[in-house]
């Protein structure tokens, strides 16, 4: 009986992280926004450019060691008559986004939401009323998106007593002033987040090596996780809370910044990528990820069974880049045409998928696969191996209609006869639709 009842409960717990997870492996692809007091600064320091390091621009207040109250001096630059959080959820909807995870802490320890914690906030210390986090999570609810929140649990080079990455703006921080960080300004931020703006659709927290590594002690960590579990029930929280990735609080895994799948996996996880070098706006950015470069990663993500969160970094008047807006607007319009191919879809897990002319999804639980073609064959014979199933059809989708296609199946070979143009300057798309799988 009691393995019995144990087997129960890990099932029931196994159902409920799947039931919680399952709009996320639904979406696939959302916004990421870094915004904070470093989009004030654009990537420069009194004239002096990011010094060295990672060259990331929302670390400028680290690299450039500013002190504390310079680096809330950025807050008095920001244009408040213009910012609109509602552009941004706007963009991302008509990127065919379906989340967004927004900054509301990140390492320079600024609270983004009006906190009764502490002084070090954006209202504070700029003066204005606004409480910009709540308004995001209005325009989120009003136009049908899911919303996180990115908090810098690890770093917080504000807090004296926090981390600070190398420990030169703070000095050696013992245990137990460690301890005083989380109790004092992390918890109660927590719960101010998870308590006053409704249904919060993640936790993504930010720390790149376990725990074990850290000053952390794992009773912290899991006390933020029952926080979340007590008030959000329905909260996903990542893996770079730096639990153990099979723990029952992380929910799906954040690969490394801009790291790319390797292999199908089954549990739900993500990557990270920003559209540029930098995750806050940098005015000297060089970097940006062209159209194909995002189009590559989102379909092999999902053909490995993953999501893509793609980051943007507006400026402090709220505007995003034209660089990031178009880029945007590119991908979008191709998930209107194509969408069915990406959301809901995952991979077959046994495939190789690495074909010289693209990449293979698969919707899930349908017989259905679609292949996105991003090289054209020269020949138009585009050849798939791996699926021993014959087909009972094949279309081409074209501009919101389908052309059906003839093929002949070799034992394991597929040959399917193209035309000679492709439909879709970026990448088209075939559907399959087999009797069974
Ligand atoms: C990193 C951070 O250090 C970057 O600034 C950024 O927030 C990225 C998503 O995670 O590790």
């Amino acid at each position: 009986t009691i393995t019995l009842i144990v087997l129960l409960f890990s099932n029931l717990s196994l159902s409920a992280q799947t039931a919680r997870t399952a709009w996320f492996e639904e979406a696939r692809y959302g916004m990421f926004i870094h915004w904070g007091l470093y989009s004030a600064a654009e990537g420069v320091w009194k004239g002096e450019r990011l010094r060295y390091g990672n060259n990331y621009a929302e670390w400028i207040r680290y690299r450039n060691r500013i002190s504390k109250e310079e680096y809330g001096e950025l807050a008095k630059r920001f244009v408040w008559d213009k910012i609109k959080p509602e552009d941004w959820v706007v963009a991302a909807k008509n990127a065919g986004m379906k989340y967004i995870i927004m900054t509301s802490k990140h390492h320079d320890g600024v609270a983004i939401w009006d906190t009764q914690i502490g002084d070090y906030s954006l209202s504070k210390l700029s003066g204005s009323k606004r409480d910009i986090i709540k308004e995001l999570a209005d325009a989120c609810r009003k136009h049908g998106l899911k919303l996180g929140f990115y908090y810098s649990h690890w770093i917080d080079w504000e807090h004296p007593y926090a981390w600070d990455h190398n420990q030169e703006l703070t000095g050696h921080v013992t245990d137990a002033q460690f301890d005083q960080y989380w109790q004092e300004k992390a918890i109660p931020q927590l719960r101010e987040l998870l308590t006053n703006y409704g249904d919060i659709a993640v936790m993504w927290f930010d720390m790149w090596i376990p725990y074990q590594q850290t000053i952390f002690k794992k009773e912290q960590l899991e006390q933020a996780a029952t926080l979340i579990r007590e008030l959000q029930p329905n909260c996903l929280i990542n893996s770079r809370l730096g639990l153990p990735r099979d723990s029952k609080y992380v929910d799906f895994e954040t690969l490394q910044d801009n790291q790319f799948g390797s292999r199908f996996t089954e549990h739900p996880w993500e990557t990270p990528g920003t559209i540029a070098h930098s995750w806050g706006y940098n005015g000297q950015e060089r970097e940006w990820k062209s159209t194909g470069q995002l189009f590559e990663s989102l379909v092999s993500n999902v053909a490995l069974n993953g999501a893509f969160t793609l980051n943007i970094g507006p400026r402090a008047d709220g505007s995003i880049p034209y660089e990031s807006l178009s880029r945007l607007q590119d991908v979008g319009a191709w998930l209107k045409q194509y969408g069915e191919a990406i959301y809901g879809n995952t991979g077959l897990q046994n495939l190789r998928n690495q074909y010289d002319w693209g990449k293979l999804t698969r919707k899930r639980n349908e017989n259905m696969v679609y292949l996105h073609v991003f090289n054209w064959p020269l020949d138009r014979v585009l050849r798939l191996t791996g699926i021993s199933s014959p087909p009972a059809k094949i279309e081409l989708l074209v501009n919101h209609q389908t052309q059906n296609l003839s093929f002949k199946q070799h034992g394991p070979l597929l040959h399917i006869q193209l035309p000679e143009n492709q439909p879709d300057h970026f990448v088209s798309v075939l559907r399959i639709t087999y009797q069974a799988i």
